[in-house]
Order: C-alpha cells, then structure tokens, then sequence
C-alpha cells in the first residue's frame, strides 16, 4: 500500500502556497522563516487543516452511504465548522456537538466566529456543557444514536478527524505536497513547525516526511497543555499512519517531537507569549494567526530562533493551520 492507493475527495483549491516571511525573518536575525499556508487552502468556509484531512474521511463516508456527518469540539472549533463546510458542499447534513472546552467570558463567544458560520451553513449545532478532553465522548455517542433512531445514517468524525484511521492521510500528503514545492523553489525546509492538539496534523506530517531521503526535523508544538495525552496521541497515529502508507520500517522514537511550554496555563486560553507573538507576525507581515492554536506555535518558532534552538542557518517552514474566524470570540484579549 502507499498514499496514492488511498480515495481522496478533492476538496482543496489545489497545493497549498509558500512564501517566505522576510520582515519576520530580518528581525529575529537568523533563520530563513516561510509559512505554508492551509488557511486559504480551500473555497470551502475559510478552509484550515481539517478541510485536507477529510479529503481521505470522505470517500469513506459516501461508500459507507451516510447522509450525516456527526462530529465535535469546542464552543469555538475550527474543525467543526470545516464539517459543517464540507457536508454543505456535498449535501450531507452535519450534526456538530460543541463542547465547552473553553472557559473564556467573551459574551459573544457562542454566537460569533466559527459557531456562526457553522450555523449559516445549516449544521445542527449542539451545545454540550463538558470539559476540554481530545478522546471519544458520551454526548458525541448521543448525537450518532440521535442519527440512527430517526432514520439517518451518520458517519462519525472524532475530535479533530484525529482518532480514526483515516485521520493522518491528509498530513502524509502534506508532506509530498511540501517536497514538490521544494524542488520548484530550490530550498529545502530542514526545519518543520506545527502546532499539535488532537495529534494527525503533525503524526500525518512525520509519517509522510519519514518516507523522504533527506531527514529533518518536524517540531510539534503542544497547544493542549496535556502534553502527555497528546504526545501519546501523535506517537500512535503517526505510526499507524507509516504503517498504512506503506513506510517498510519502524518510526523511530526521536522522530517524534512534542515541545511543551507555549500552551500556557490551559487549552483554548492565550498567554502572554500567544498575543505577543500574534501582534508581532501581523504587525510585521500582515498575516494573522488565532490566539488557541497558531499564536502559541508562533511564540515557540519565536523562542527557538531567538534562543539558537533553530540554527541562524536553518530553513524553517511554519505551518499555518488556520484559526483565524476564533479571533472574533477573543475581542477582549486584544482590548
Ligand atoms: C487545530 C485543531 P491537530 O488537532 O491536528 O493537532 O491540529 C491542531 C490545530 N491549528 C492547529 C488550528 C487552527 C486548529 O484548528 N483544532 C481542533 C478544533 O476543534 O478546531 C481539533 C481541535
């Protein structure tokens, strides 16, 4: 088996781009800095990371004739507005349970932003009064028996499209997609940032990556400060998914980096470092990260350039995963 044995359902405008980051990369001093870039990856409601990996969810899902996409996450998750997007264009309905994975005071947190535009998009948005966790939960069972008993055929989308085994396919792609951009550009990216929460983005990125001649290193940046839980997340999909792909060999354990110290306290809440670093890439570049994910991966790209961690002669690719309708939730932070 390789990845091009896999159906994928095009749901991309076609490569992701690249660009370098040039006033970021004048100022910190050292290390050439790009970003590739999955939040305009897609037509479909701002696109982001989820829109590429269920582009491996979907074929499984019209083979297996469902007609309900049930997923969920966080008051403010990007991944179930992305649900919502991809079964709008397909004609599927989409259940999405929401959870209150965030405690953040933002009034308008359950009315704008993500849990707006899936709502437009005609999804059924529940919203569940549960803590943050990225495993199988009792109110996303309800929501697929919910399905069943009246008469509709649900296929189940876990957190993130992570837990499942089709999850990683979208990142090990990714991968292929990053070394072609390479060839056209003449650069190689020896170093790979990405932030990590439900786990397939980067376990998809490492298993892709390691099947290449040119080892590099692939740095994931813990952004559920349940470092543990998520680097036993990535250590398992990454591995599934090398085995799936065909990788003929074991990954090995330092293939799999989790760095921790940029979450902050807790999921979903910006610290100092977070704002810090979104202020300073849209101030210098005009481009925009969210305060949950992307500005706490930033903040350690930051750190590890400035600290000599990433070398001054390094090529780093930042992947920007998307986030940015969530801004809109977090008004207060920016007052
Ligand atoms: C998310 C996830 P993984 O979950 O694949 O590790 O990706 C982390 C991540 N950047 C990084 C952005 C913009 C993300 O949205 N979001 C989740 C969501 O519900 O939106 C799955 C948690």
């Amino acid at each position: 088996m390789s990845l091009d044995d896999f159906d994928r359902h095009p749901l991309l405008f076609g490569p992701s781009p690249v660009h370098p980051l040039d006033r970021l990369t004048a100022h910190l001093g050292g290390a050439r800095i790009w970003a590739k870039r999955e939040d305009v990856n897609s037509p479909l409601a701002f696109g982001g990371n989820k829109t590429r990996k269920l582009e491996y969810l979907i074929p499984d899902a019209l083979r297996q004739g469902a007609d309900t996409l049930v997923t969920i996450g966080g008051v403010q998750s990007n991944h179930t507005r992305q649900v919502a997007a991809v079964a709008a264009r397909l004609g599927l309905r989409a259940v999405l349970v929401q959870e209150s994975w965030v405690d953040w005071p933002d009034p308008v947190n359950d009315k704008v932003g993500n849990i707006l535009l899936s709502r437009l998009m005609g999804a059924d948005v529940r919203l569940v009064d549960a803590g943050f966790g990225i495993g199988f939960k009792e109110s996303w069972n309800q929501a697929l028996e919910d399905v069943r008993r009246a008469g509709g055929t649900p296929y189940a989308i876990p957190a993130g499209a992570s837990d499942h085994p089709l999850g990683g396919l979208g990142f090990a792609r990714w991968a292929e997609e990053v070394r072609e951009q390479e060839r056209q550009l003449g650069v190689f990216f020896d170093t790979v940032v990405v932030c990590g929460v439900t786990g397939s983005t980067h376990a998809g990125m490492i298993a892709g990556f390691a099947g290449q001649d040119r080892p590099r290193r692939v740095l994931g940046i813990d952004a559920s400060a349940r470092p543990a839980e998520t680097r036993a997340q990535i250590e398992k999909i990454a591995r599934d998914t090398a085995a799936r792909i065909g990788l003929g060999r074991e990954l090995r354990d330092e293939e799999i980096t989790l760095l921790e110290g940029w979450a902050g306290e807790r999921y979903g809440i910006p610290d100092r470092s977070t704002l810090d670093a979104i202020r300073l890439t849209g101030s210098l570049e005009g481009v925009i990260l969210d305060p949950v994910y992307e500005g706490k991966s930033m903040a350690a790209l930051i750190d590890l350039v400035r600290d000599g961690d990433i070398p001054r002669d390094a090529n780093v690719l930042y992947a920007h995963l998307g986030g940015q309708p969530a801004l809109n939730a977090y008004s207060g932070a920016f007052a």
